[in-house]
């Protein structure tokens, strides 16, 4: 194969700055699978779990201060300002180059840096990019084995000169500054979280990530490429990288519409997902199908819709919480080839995690490797878990039992509605429809979440997360807006774009709505409506269903829980128009004006309701 020069050139320039004692190309083979678990083994890196129970599963433990993405350690890098826009870290390219320079000199001696040709989407499809990330993990490189397509093949499909295929054929964008890959270096070095830094370079199409070995942190490929740089890209070539599920609905005649969705964290993204239809509608036949739990790559194809891939091949799913009630194909996924870290530990060489499945194991080795057993109080009389709330499995998609046939084709799956929401107590009814794209974009840029007692801040408060891309668009939000005003106008068939609220609770406080399975009765009306199969109510902020157009077979739902789930409170509305008004002053000048339009006529509508 001939040696792609620009690539060699820059592994050897990281490796002149880190020294490694050995540099190893990674091939993607199953040998190299086995050999480097086996070295993992040996150094603790890795435990081996019971293979009897948990075939191929191995077990991992980040440092103590490693557990979670470090959004304020997070930067993107532009030459302007401007450019990272209002919602961003923001430091200049010289400054982090220099600064992360610092904290990776030497940083890998006695050690071996790994390189990691990886594709995002299907290799060899128009529509996938390729980064190459050199790291000095083993848990890295196994993680990137499932999460990406890595290896030997990547390279070949890179070539010898490798510039990025452009995304669209009708709309080539060629930039000399890509160099055909997107240049991916992460070092633990010494995980000191005073010198970690997670450092995007979307200018030079480069990502520096020193000093964490957290997996959002880490696996270059995901947050990091396929949402923050992907984002730019896309902005620049006229595509979508967002923060979505894709998911397809197969009726009983065969026919399957997808959907895509957005939904910051903690919203139940990978469980609907992987949703199974609830009893009262397995009659009718229905089949779910899971494209992916968390990103999505669009594009206007030729017949004037959108269509996407998910640039990813597995979960890096959240473990507590995960049990055969709440997400029973997830727990299907797990059962092989999966990497745990940060559970708890069982004596018997398996893994628990809170609200998981089984009994609580009367002892076992917490995620920080002490002994563990139910009921232990910290200092301060708070529980102790045995598995950190944010420990996670990575496992790959294709062992999903609901896995789209579609996962590994170049061409991807049209998409039929966008969905998009968040936790609202109050407010927000169970769903409604936007009147139109420009709506719908307003619709998705107002979106927010109010905070849980698992968040860090106030409880209730609400958290405004624009298509849930706050902490991961790598460009200034205000033109991001524009470009998804601007892809509605280049669309025949725009997807129609509907905001859900699973979360909606009574004056008790309990849930109105049950979630999970049941949340396929809303996408039904959700392609009805696509299909302009059923009519709707039109109110004041979009159309909401006609209680008896939701299908209630085999939910004993009172008449006034739907009531309630689809009322429409003109205060609250008039105070959340408040509250976006001071959200959208921090973009000033850049906030595209359809949306501020959108934000007026949706207050007179309100007022004259
Ligand atoms: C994730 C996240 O891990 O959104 O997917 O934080
Ligand atoms: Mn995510």
């Amino acid at each position: 194969m001939k040696e792609h020069r620009k690539l060699k050139l820059w592994v050897n320039k990281m490796a002149n700055m880190c020294k490694p004692d050995k540099v190893v190309w990674i091939d993607g083979s199953e040998e190299e699978k086995a050999r480097l678990e086996k070295e993992a083994f040996s150094t603790g890196e890795l435990i081996q779990l019971n293979q009897q129970k948990l075939p191929g599963c191995v077990y991992h433990r980040t440092a103590i201060n490693d557990v979670a993405r470090t959004e304020h350690l997070t930067f993107i890098c532009t030459k302007n300002k401007l450019d990272a826009g209002p919602t961003n870290n923001w430091m200049p390219p010289k400054e982090a180059y220099k600064k992360a320079t610092e904290i990776f000199s030497g940083s890998m001696k006695g050690r071996t840096m790994y390189v990691i040709p990886f594709s995002m989407g299907p290799v060899g499809s128009e529509f996938s990019k390729i980064g190459v990330e050199l790291t000095d993990s083993i848990y890295v490189v196994l993680n990137m084995r499932i999460m990406t397509r890595i290896g030997k093949k990547v390279l070949e499909q890179l070539g010898a000169d490798g510039e990025f295929t452009p995304l669209e054929k009708n709309h080539p964008v060629r930039d000399n500054s890509l160099t055909g890959f997107t240049k991916c270096l992460h070092g633990k070095a010494d995980l000191d979280i005073n010198r970690r830094l997670i450092l995007h370079f979307p200018e030079d199409n480069t990502i520096w990530s020193v000093g964490s070995g957290y997996g959002g942190n880490v696996l270059l490929g995901k947050k990091c490429l396929s949402l923050r740089i992907a984002s730019y890209l896309a902005k620049k070539e006229g595509w979508l990288a967002e923060h979505m599920l894709i998911m397809g609905i197969e009726e009983p005649n065969g026919h399957i519409e997808y959907i895509a969705g957005a939904f910051p964290s903690a919203c139940g993204k990978t469980n609907l997902a992987m949703l199974v239809p609830p009893e009262g509608l397995k009659k009718k036949g229905c089949k779910i199908w899971t494209v992916g739990d968390d990103i999505a790559w669009m594009r206007i194809d030729t017949d004037g819709s959108l269509w996407a891939v998910n640039p990813e091949s597995g979960f890096f799913g959240v473990a507590p919480g995960t049990n055969s009630k709440s997400n029973p194909s997830a727990m299907e996924t797990i059962k092989k080839n999966t990497i745990y870290t940060n559970v708890l530990l069982k004596p018997d060489g398996t893994v628990w995690w809170e609200d998981g499945d089984g009994p609580v194991p009367s002892e076992g080795t917490d995620w920080t490797g002490k002994p563990w057993k139910p009921g232990m109080l910290d200092e301060k009389g708070n529980p102790i878990y045995g598995a950190n709330p944010n420990s996670r499995f990575t496992a790959p998609i294709a062992q999903c039992p609901t896995a789209s046939f579609r996962l590994e084709q170049h061409h991807g799956v049209p998409i039929s509605a966008i969905i998009v929401g968040g936790r609202r107590a109050h407010l927000a009814p169970l769903v409604y429809e936007s009147f139109n794209w420009q709506h719908g974009v307003y619709v998705a840029a107002t979106m927010a979440s109010e905070r849980t007692a698992a968040q860090f801040g106030k409880l209730g408060e609400v958290r405004r997360d624009p298509m849930a891309m706050l902490p991961f668009c790598g460009y200034n939000m205000a033109d991001y807006f524009r470009h998804w005003l601007e892809m509605g106008k280049r669309m025949v068939k725009p997807p129609r774009i509907f905001h859900v609220n699973w979360f909606r609770t009574d004056e008790n406080g309990n849930f109105l709505w049950p979630g999970f399975g049941e949340n396929l009765r809303v996408l039904e009306w959700i392609l009805d409506r696509c299909n302009n199969k059923v009519d709707a109510v039109k109110t004041a902020i979009g159309y909401i269903p006609k209680i008896a157009d939701i299908d209630m077979t085999g939910l004993d739902l009172p008449k006034a829980s739907m009531e309630k789930l689809l009322h429409i409170d003109k205060n609250d509305w008039l105070a959340e128009l408040d509250s976006q008004k001071e959200f959208f002053k921090i973009f000033a000048k850049g906030l595209p004006k359809e949306l501020l339009e959108e934000w007026q006529a949706l207050k007179d509508r309100l007022e004259k309701s």
